[in-house]
């Protein structure tokens, strides 16, 4: 397959100004016709009019009035080139394609029985002919035409200018986008839906119109998306002062999708997933995701659309920036300091969990991509999580208000333009008047950076020095990396546990900027020898090593002022003894966990002071393949064996602590998903958790009524996972949730995911599970919930030693390649991390990587995914 280079970049050789679509819908053929107004781009010296596309059926072609035949232009597999065009040229482009049998979810497709599209990334190809690139931006107007009875709504992007019967039964739809758009941005929707929908009145007085769209039976599931999208128009025009700019905006939601949702202008497509909500069939993560995509989406109106990306090696200049938004937004909804925190930490873990892994593997790749094989490959945690880290180090560098002017000369220099990432970071420096050029790095060199400190007190001179030195690894492509600017935030605390004034000005935390390989930093007047606080708030993704003690450890756990730091020591404390314990289970030691680390967090547990939120936060002990992350060779069922031995001697030693905490944050009355009451059920089904992993009947007595007697799933789904973990017969339980709520989609997907991750869960019983009447490869939720949610979220059973689990993956990443190549690239990324385990897991992965790469048919996607894997 071809490799495409960022230095590559040409500009394109024709600009479109107008697009006229129109679509005579029809599941098993479609008729697209195109008219498109191009003209040719001074900035180019080719005058070949190079267009994309991708299965479909041109039927004809016009150029200027005049019918093209065959000779007068180059149909190649992907591309249809006319040659030395006129400067001015009017195309007129009829294709048909076939929506029912694209399960790849990209391009036009139909979702139980409707039309939706998905055109990011290079989507609108497969839907006509097009210089289908982001930095050609043009007016669009829209005729959908369809059997009214099957589709009675009939959406397209901006406003709709017209619509009538047709005669046969059909109707019709005009619908036309105000703004110039790329082609990515383009949907259409034909379906049969109902919506919720609303006027809401702008900070100007202008009045818009706000719909989700849902099929019959869902609308009593709107109101948290509705909520959340009113939530996310008024924090853009108060945070950042951007108005949405359409008269209607439109939520719609499909239960089939490759990723979250979409952001097309004034037509948002959702997975079901980010939509649809109430008490008895969404749990608080799931109202946190919807706010928070919904949000994203919302946001993206401004930095994506109206100033989109040139091409797609700066896809992080949209996404990282929007998830900062989308971040910042969720945090500024719950307003406490505490659970902005809260939001931050989970932030951390996201990074922790999947984006250090991923900068550490064969897919490492610079937040702004050299090159790519497959750009749905591209949609990574690194382009959206560690971009979404360097916007917010701009923020931590140069401080709310100069960010914010940044943020307001990007928006006035760049409006309805297709741009760089250099652009953003040229912005934030002209309008703050700081030096960014070594800031740039971020942008083009892989790796976690790892940052080292070493402390000195001088207890007559009253002063501390902190050295900080840098490194980053070598990743694929870049064996050597030059320093980045790296905002550290510190605190030192006192032995009261109180912050020390670091300067004359007072301030308990400062900015310090590391930029070269090594920097020392002198705090004076220091009175004692303090505990330093590193990198408080997470303010740069970076690793950081500092050798602390246990007591220093303790003394953080107990007294950080900056929570992420709190709750960091805890985790330090957590890990040392999770991979000491991996080590004896590896040794067939005796296993041990002193009463030192049990004490601190019976401190904590007991601290009424600290929202609940923040003591289940700190009471998470890493995951188990954050601490795979810490082994030279990982040994996953030690690992398992290791973190099940902690979790039940805390349960053991922390019995009653635990138990009055479950019963110190019941949330009784009706349903809220607002942060504190979140945070109490999360509290409560945490101590449920530990109590199960020691259980007795008294226990289990308490999983069983808290599952029989929930109000809301999120209460339902704790107490089935707790009853399934603790070991005790939940056979009764998992029917009757079945029972209950087969047909509510999304919570048959957390059925099939719940049992995904038991631990007694194999891949004879995955097997099974396959074969229920619920099951289906096509739809990727359904597929995530039990493939995924198995080969990444149970490890201990996906790495058996014979190597069944790898089997397994490959032949599904084959037959789901076959469907939906790029659900299956993703899924194909479970064995990024192959050379890290034992050479006899190691060999059976290969064998199965290899497997995969010699399948038929293999999609550009799979491929790269699985040759980075095994170069
Ligand atoms: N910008 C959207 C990306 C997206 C996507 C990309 C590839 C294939 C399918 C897709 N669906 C949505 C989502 C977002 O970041 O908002
Ligand atoms: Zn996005």
């Amino acid at each position: 397959p071809q490799t495409i280079y960022r230095k590559d970049y040409t500009p394109p050789s024709y600009l479109v100004e107008t697009v006229e679509l129109g679509f005579d819908l029809d599941p098993a053929r479609t008729i697209v016709a195109n008219r498109v107004t191009l003209r040719h781009n001074p900035d180019s010296k080719s005058r070949d009019i190079v267009l994309h596309g991708e299965d479909i059926e041109l039927v004809a072609l016009r150029l200027n009035g005049t019918e093209l035949n065959p000779g007068q232009y180059i149909l190649g597999a992907h591309t249809l080139t006319i040659k030395a065009a006129p400067l001015n040229a009017v195309l007129e482009i009829e294709t048909t394609c076939v929506p029912q049998d694209n399960t790849t979810l990209s391009g036009l497709y139909v979702s139980n029985g409707s039309f939706y599209t998905q055109c990011e990334a290079e989507g609108f190809r497969r839907i006509t002919y097009f210089p289908d690139r982001p930095d050609v931006m043009a007016k669009y107007t829209v005729m959908l035409r369809a059997d009214k009875e099957k589709y009675p709504v009939l959406l397209s992007n901006g406003n709709l200018v017209e619509e009538g019967d047709l005669p046969d039964g059909r109707h019709y739809a005009k619908w036309e986008d105000p703004f110039k758009k790329p082609s990515y941005l383009f949907a259409l929707v034909a379906a049969r839906l109902v919506c919720q929908e609303e006027t809401y009145t702008l900070q100007s007085g202008r009045e818009v119109l706000l719909q989700v769209w849902v099929e019959d039976g869902n609308l009593d599931k709107t109101d948290y998306a509705m909520q959340s999208l009113k939530n996310s128009i008024r924090w853009d025009e108060e945070r950042w002062g951007l108005e949405l700019d359409l008269d209607r905006f439109m939520i719609v939601a499909v239960g089939d999708f490759n990723m979250g949702a979409m952001e097309n202008k004034g037509l948002n497509i959702f997975n079901t997933k980010f939509v649809l909500a109430n008490p008895s069939t969404a749990t608080d993560v799931d109202f946190a995701g919807i706010e928070a995509v919904v949000g994203h989406e919302y946001f993206h109106n401004w930095t994506g659309n109206r100033v989109t990306c040139r091409d797609w090696f700066q896809l992080s200049l949209k996404e990282g920036l929007t998830v900062f938004r989308d971040q910042e937004f969720s945090a500024d909804m719950i307003g406490t300091a505490s659970g902005r925190a809260v939001t931050r930490i989970d932030q951390v873990r996201t990074l922790r969990q999947a984006q250090f892994p991923e900068d550490a593997g064969p897919m490492a790749h610079p937040v702004r991509p050299d090159s790519f094989v497959e750009i749905n490959n591209f949609y990574t945690v690194t382009v959206y999580e560690k971009g979404a880290e360097v916007v917010r180090m701009y923020q931590t560098l140069l401080g709310r208000e100069a960010f914010r002017k940044g943020m307001d000369l990007y928006f006035a220099r760049h409006d309805e333009q297709a741009v760089t990432c250099d652009d953003f970071r040229a912005a934030m420096a002209s309008a703050s008047g700081r030096n960014l050029d070594q800031f740039e790095r971020w942008y083009s060199q892989a790796g976690t950076p790892v940052v080292t400190a070493s402390t000195s007190y001088d207890a007559e001179g009253q002063a501390y020095e902190l050295t900080l030195a840098q490194r980053c690894p070598p990743t694929p492509g870049q064996p050597t990396k030059l320093p980045f600017h790296i905002p550290v935030a510190v605190g030192l605390l006192g032995a009261d546990g109180f912050d020390l004034a670091l300067n004359l000005e007072g301030e308990t935390t400062v900015v310090l900027e590391l930029t070269q390989a090594q920097q020392t930093f002198r705090f004076e007047g220091i009175r004692e020898a303090p505990t330093p606080s590193l990198l408080r708030d997470f303010s740069a993704p970076v690793i950081l090593e500092y050798p602390y003690t246990d007591d220093e450890l303790v003394h953080l756990f107990r007294h950080d002022s900056d929570p992420v730091n709190r709750w960091e020591a805890g985790q330090r404390l957590a890990m040392t003894r999770l991979l000491k314990l991996t080590a004896a289970v590896q040794q067939g030691a005796e296993l041990e966990l002193d009463y030192g680390f049990i004490a601190a967090q019976r401190a904590l547990l007991l601290d009424d002071g600290l929202d609940a939120a923040f003591r289940e936060q700190a009471l998470i002990l890493p995951s188990e393949s954050v601490v795979a992350d810490q082994m030279d060779v990982v040994d996953p069922r030690a690992i398992h064996t290791a973190r099940q031995f902690m979790r039940k001697t805390i349960a053991t030693v922390l019995r009653a602590e635990l138990l009055n905490a479950y019963a110190a944050n019941e949330t009784p009355g009706p349903y809220s998903p607002d942060a504190i009451s979140a945070g109490k059920r999360g509290l409560k089904n945490l101590a449920l958790a530990y109590l199960c992993a020691a259980p007795d009947t008294h226990i289990v007595e308490l999983a069983r009524r808290q599952f029989e007697g929930a109000t809301n799933m999120t209460d339902r789904a704790a107490a089935l996972v707790s009853l399934i973990h603790s070991g005790a017969d939940a056979e009764q339980a998992l029917r009757s949730f079945y029972e209950q709520f087969e047909h509510e989609a999304l919570v048959v997907d957390k059925w099939f995911a719940i049992q995904a991750n038991a631990p007694t869960t194999d891949v004879a019983r995955v097997r099974e599970l396959m074969q229920h009447p619920a099951f289906t490869l096509k739809t990727p939720n359904r597929a995530r919930s039990l493939l995924f949610s198995f080969c990444n979220g149970n490890p201990a059973q996906f790495h058996a030693p014979d190597g069944s689990g790898y089997e397994f993956w490959a032949e599904h990443v084959i037959k789901l390649n076959a469907l939906n190549p790029q659900v299956a690239a993703r899924f194909a990324r479970t064995m990024d991390r192959w050379r890290r385990y034992d050479p006899a897991l190691q060999a059976h992965m290969r064998a199965a990587l290899e497997k995969v790469a010699g399948a038929q048919k293999l999609s550009n996607d799979v491929l790269e995914v699985v040759s980075k894997a095994l170069s």
